[in-house]
């Protein structure tokens, strides 16, 4: 039986690639910061809380890190931990980059100690290559991290090259551009609109305040990001991937989906608040996936429109 350590399980991805690997046979193990007081709520609503042996584990120390890999006996390890709120780095900053880095250094170091085969994913972000003018980005864009989430996922993507190519670790990274589903919280934009169209519909006299619309996102639906993820780790070699639709939207159009959903114009019920601005902010994100789809042959199925559609029928 195959083994895997989801490092951060408690987080929307770790969830959903819980359960993949679940439904492949494979023993999980998940860490949280406390896996005794955390609630685990997303396992639960996926039905596979019990089936997974939860463990607690600090990432920033390394004696913690050490203990939880030998003890799991885990041949892969996904590293998806840390704060993953861009807009929260920049009122947590030092926690946002510690976690990152840290974390990952740790895993990889004891790995390299414990001297076995192991494969390892780490989750880093299209946030790392800043704000580039909209030009579609690949796995060889030049870095240009613009929030101290980015330059934490920037310096994770470099750990994660140097111990590939200095101790030939099987170690990549996923570079993950927005990806979402019904259990975000409203930190992430997408949430806060749904959550506020559903409202409205359901006769809340309320208006929704939003920063600049004109931002554009690449937006997927999360649940299929976690199988690029895994396929990752059943390649010959490991290298770093896009993971995204190759589909870019604006703000504003999300929000135009979302409020038609519910038959309403969006016009009538969203008011722009200037305090929303980031102090940096990347205006367009754009994805080139044509290695994910050529290496991996993996597309993702679902746009942003879907992604409006799947998030707000969850909520009837
Ligand atoms: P992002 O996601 O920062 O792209 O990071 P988020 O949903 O927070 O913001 C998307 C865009 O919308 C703009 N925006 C607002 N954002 C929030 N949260 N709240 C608002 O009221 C609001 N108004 C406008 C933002 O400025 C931004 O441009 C996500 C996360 O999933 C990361 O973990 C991941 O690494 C990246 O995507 C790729």
């Amino acid at each position: 039986m195959k083994s895997a350590l989801i490092c951060g399980i408690s987080g929307q991805d770790g969830g959903y690639l819980a359960k993949l690997l679940i439904e492949k046979g494979y023993e999980v193990w998940g860490t949280s910061r406390d896996a005794k007081n955390t609630s685990f709520s997303n396992l639960e609503n996926l039905e596979i809380k019990e089936s997974i042996k939860l463990v607690t584990m600090k990432p920033e120390n390394y004696q913690n890190v050490f203990e939880v890999i030998v003890r799991s006996k885990a041949q892969e390890i996904y590293f998806l931990s840390g704060q993953s709120s861009v807009g929260l780095s920049f009122i947590y900053p030092v926690e946002s980059i510690t976690c990152a880095t840290l974390g990952a250094l740790n895993i990889l170091e004891a790995a390299r100690k414990i001297n076995l085969n192991k494969k390892f994913f780490f989750a880093v972000s299209s946030e790392m290559f800043g704000d580039n003018g909209g030009i579609p980005i690949s796995e060889n864009s030049s870095l240009n991290p613009s929030n101290p989430y980015a330059v934490g996922k920037a310096s994770q993507f470099w750990i994660v090259k140097n111990y590939r190519q200095i101790f030939s670790q099987y170690a990549c990274s996923g570079i993950l551009f927005n990806h979402e589903s019904p259990v975000r919280s409203e930190n992430f934009v997408t949430q806060k609109i749904i959550n506020a169209a559903y409202r409205i519909s359901k006769g809340s006299n309320e208006f929704l305040k939003l920063g600049n619309l004109k931002v554009a996102r690449d937006w997927g639906w999360a649940p299929e990001y976690v199988k690029a993820m895994w396929l990752m780790l059943q390649q010959n070699s490991p290298e770093d991937y896009i993971i995204a639709t190759g589909k870019t939207y604006t703000l504003q159009e999300f929000v135009c989906e979302a409020f038609l959903f519910y038959n309403l114009n969006w016009k009538d019920f969203v008011e722009y608040s200037k305090e929303l601005d980031r102090p940096t902010e990347i205006v367009i994100s754009k994805a080139d996936v044509s290695k994910t789809k050529k290496n991996l042959s993996w597309l993702a199925k679902y746009d942003m429109k879907d992604v409006v559609k799947l998030i707000s029928l969850s909520k009837k």
